[in-house]
């Protein structure tokens, strides 16, 4: 089963009038077909979202304004985390990876590129079950 994090910086087009950032589906940018967008933004001051992990999907999220720190936990317990604060940066999230995200600015706009449609049951909501699942993983 996949499991991958990975920070991406974006190539910017800029000159005089401001910066430009393209992005197209199945590039190394974003390794997949965009099948949906989604955009979190009016979060709650202390706000810590997420807390679950996926089974298949493939995500790449993008501050595109403020900033929030997403945090990963790998299926071997490896964890990290990561600051976004600027629209150039990235962050690609695939498959069996718990994530949250928290310490939003009050400004903080998440955009998010994602591989499927929405589907609740791609979704690993309780921690155990996912610390079950990675039991498995790492063992194969
Ligand atoms: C993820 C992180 C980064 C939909 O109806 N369609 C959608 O495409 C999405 C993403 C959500 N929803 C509904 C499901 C819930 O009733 O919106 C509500 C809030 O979703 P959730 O609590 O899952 O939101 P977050 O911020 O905890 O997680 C979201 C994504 O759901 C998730 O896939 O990886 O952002």
């Amino acid at each position: 089963m996949l499991a991958t994090v990975r920070e991406i910086q974006f190539p910017q087009h800029g000159d005089e009038r401001g910066k430009l950032i393209a992005l197209e589906s199945l590039t190394e940018l974003v390794p997949f077909d965009i099948k949906r967008v989604y955009y979190i933004f009016d979060t709650t001051p202390g706000t810590v979202r997420g807390k679950h992990a996926h089974n298949v999907l493939k995500q790449v999220l993008i501050c595109v304004s403020g900033a929030c720190t997403i945090e990963c936990e790998m299926p071997n317990g490896t964890k990290s985390e990561h600051r976004l604060d600027w629209p150039d940066r990235g962050l690609l999230i695939e498959g069996l990876v718990w994530h949250n995200m928290k310490d939003f600015s009050k400004d903080a706009v998440l955009l998010v590129f994602a591989s499927e449609h929405y589907d609740e049951a791609d979704y690993i909501r309780n921690y155990d079950t996912f610390r079950r699942m990675c039991e498995i993983v790492n063992d194969e």
